[in-house]
């Protein structure tokens, strides 16, 4: 199952034909430069090409009026005099003979995208169209946007294919009112927005885009919005928000299909957004939509007005829809205080529609507000961009790096006797060890020196590990006699080289030798129904579910919560998954977890699993491979107690983790309280 990619150039020859500073930014450029980035790092050969093709008048009228659509169909035979006129009834927009044209075939090419997705032509894809969508509104163009693209698709969907629950996601850095409209009172359609918002003072200036807009009627929840309050949002806030609300409401809501509103504008150099989050950032946040929705992820193109950033940006996501590793995000640094308090509020505001956030705090006072908007500048480290010296256009940045790919995916280190899962590929290291790290094995971890089976896998751990440094190989499975004495040897061998770090995720009861986590070398994050709250420290995480790990909405909320953040701030060059023995883990858990781990170490992930946990193998081999996880059942509440205990962990944590912040005023160990 591939990548669909949709294009036609027919979609280039439509512009602005008078002189509008608002409009001169959507040129014919943003298509054509993000095609031939596509075609130029060889990314658009390796997708499925879908031809467009119109959409009719039936499918636009599944968001649209009669009369609206009467009215645009009469812009081809328009004079230019009269384009002007028409144009001026709407916001921000402008006609042109052959935009009607484009707007049918950009609706079209979502539709042909979405029947390619949901007939399993291909697994997930993403159209790149002229004009945009999201904007546009019933009776109204606006923004751009003359026919919403993606409402039509979700529409379509739920007529066409019976599709029970549709979740879409907007980055566009501008709030897609038009979407939000058509789906208010809907609950089979969940509608996440961030937005450059500067409370009101940004573009389209409604009231109805703040986070206390969460939808009408049986709709209400179904609405989410994040308004960004300041410009220069960095890859850390948007991380910060898709872990801390969308991705535990997304998986709570679980849905049958993933529409992406991806518009570009959110990153780095657009002068609209003026943002400062790089193009790698829509890998990422691309790959944690991935594993939704069994993978069936349609990304429709919207803004994006730095040539530069747009084609950087639509690359990292076509790439990542391909299924390449992940580029690591290094330096992430702490979420600044206005985008906590963005996602405090949208917490705050969405708590009681969401089990996933039922603990969030309240939306800070209204005095705290006033007395931040205040203090901001001087609080907020973060530099402020300063508009009269440096336009977002001229804004620097280094061009993502050419991202790896091992010619290896996966590889196994097995008993002779156990049969190598599909696709994976059994490893028999050709390599001699180095008779130095042989001899330190050998005193640390073979008790009996003659143990030559013991002594074969452990060398093979090892110069696996090797290769994936090497990026020959990118991630790997083994099945071992004892997962904790494998886990010690794999971290004393890895932690020796200089630079590296290893991040290791236990899953399940067992105790860890503390002499790793001493000197920052090893993150252990250990999921288990042990309270070892005691042994906590900067490097040891102990996460406790009371009902163990088979708790799914426990686990879940570990993920996202605690994991992820901890993840993308230790920025590790090897997760270690350690499986221990009896864990109680689901399946369709463990798939979301590995899956979600991938997010790290540019996919440089090792699963251990005990021996007599071989019945897991086949699963665990098929995520590494690329496989989307199976969807999980709609998630029930997280237990309270459970909940209360890992809250205040987080308090004691995000001191030296900032991405594990809900909340902009931590009642203890926070830095930036006054
Ligand atoms: C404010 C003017 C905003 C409309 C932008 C529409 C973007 C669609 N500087 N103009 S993604
Ligand atoms: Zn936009």
């Amino acid at each position: 199952m591939g990548t669909a990619l949709i294009y036609d150039v027919e979609m280039t020859r439509y512009k602005l034909l008078w002189v509008d500073p608002v409009c001169k930014i959507e040129v014919p450029e943003r298509l054509t430069v993000s095609h031939e980035a596509l075609v130029r790092s060889g990314l658009a050969d390796r997708c499925i090409s879908v031809p467009v093709r119109e959409a009719t008048e039936v499918e636009i009228l599944l968001v649209h009026s009669e009369e609206y659509l009467e009215a645009v169909k009469k812009t081809p035979y328009m004079t230019l005099e009269d384009l002007k006129e028409f144009t001026l009834q709407y916001g921000d927009v402008y006609f042109h003979p052959n935009i009607y044209h484009c707007a049918k075939l950009a609706a079209g090419s979502a539709l042909h995208l979405l029947d390619s997705v949901m007939t399993g032509k291909v697994r997930n894809g993403m159209a790149l169209v002229r004009p945009p969508g999201h904007h546009s509104m019933h009776n109204a163009a606006n923004g751009f946007c003359v026919f919403n693209n993606v409402a039509i698709a979700a529409r379509y969907a739920k007529q066409k294919y019976g599709v029970k629950r549709i979740l879409i996601v907007d980055w566009d850095v501008h709030h897609g009112q038009g979407v939000q409209y058509c789906f208010e009172d809907d609950p089979s359609v969940l509608y996440f927005s961030w937005h450059r918002y500067e409370h009101q003072k940004f573009w389209p200036n409604l009231r109805e885009s703040d986070y206390d807009s969460v939808g009408k009627d049986n709709g209400a929840g179904f609405n989410i919005n994040v308004p960004w309050n300041k410009v220069g949002m960095t890859n850390s806030d948007y991380l910060s928000v898709f872990c801390h609300i969308l991705l535990p409401v997304a998986y709570e809501f679980c849905p049958d299909l993933v529409l992406v509103c991806a518009g570009f504008d959110s990153a780095i150099g657009d002068p609209e957004g003026k943002m400062c989050a790089t193009p790698d950032i829509f890998a990422h946040l691309t790959h944690l939509l991935m594993n939704l929705a069994g993978g069936k992820l349609c990304a429709v193109l919207e803004g994006g007005y730095n040539l530069t950033s747009l084609a950087q940006s639509v690359c990292q996501t076509v790439q990542t829809l391909l299924g390449d590793p992940l580029p690591r995000l290094s330096n992430l640094s702490a979420p600044c205080i206005s985008a906590i308090e963005s996602l405090q509020c949208a917490r705050s505001a969405h708590r009681r529609y969401w089990s996933s956030l039922n603990h969030a705090a309240d939306a800070p006072t209204s005095e705290i507000s006033t007395k931040r908007a205040k203090l901001a500048e001087k609080e907020d480290e973060r530099p402020e961009i300063e508009e009269e010296e440096k336009s977002p256009e001229e804004e620097v940045w280094p061009e993502p790096p050419k991202r790896i790919s091992p010619t290896i995916r996966s590889a196994s280190v097995l008993p002779d006797d156990v049969v190598c899962p599909e696709g994976c590929q059994r490893y028999s290291s050709s390599e001699d060890l180095n008779p130095l790290v042989l001899s330190k094995l050998k005193e640390n971890f073979l008790e009996d020196v003659d143990d030559s089976d013991a002594f074969t896998a452990f060398s093979k751990l090892i110069t696996l590990i090797e290769k994936m440094a090497k990026d020959e190989i990118c991630n790997g499975l083994a099945l071992v006699r004892n997962v904790t004495t494998a886990m010690m040897c794999v971290i004393q061998h890895s932690a020796a080289a200089p630079g590296n770090r290893v991040l290791v995720v236990c899953v399940g009861n067992g105790t860890i030798p503390s002499r790793i986590t001493k000197d920052g070398k090893t993150l252990v994050v250990h999921i288990s129904s042990e309270d070892r709250w005691e042994e906590r420290s900067k490097y040891y995480i102990p996460l406790c579910l009371k009902k163990g790990c088979g708790d799914t909405s426990g686990f879940v909320h570990i993920v996202f919560g605690f994991l992820l953040p901890l993840g993308y701030e230790y920025d590790p060059s090897l997760v270690l998954l350690v499986r221990m023995p009896d864990s109680g883990v689901c399946d369709g858990v463990w798939q979301q977890l590995i899956g979600l781990l991938q997010s790290f170490a540019q996919g440089h992930t090792l699963v251990l699993i005990q021996e007599e946990e071989k019945a897991f193998l086949d699963l665990t081999a098929s995520t590494l491979l690329g496989n989307p996880a199976p969807p999980l059942e709609q998630l029930q509440a997280p237990f309270t107690d459970d909940v209360e205990a890992l809250e205040r962990l987080r308090h004691r944590l995000q001191a030296d983790w900032k991405l594990l912040q809900t909340t902009v005023s931590p009642e203890s160990g926070g830095a930036d309280e006054c």
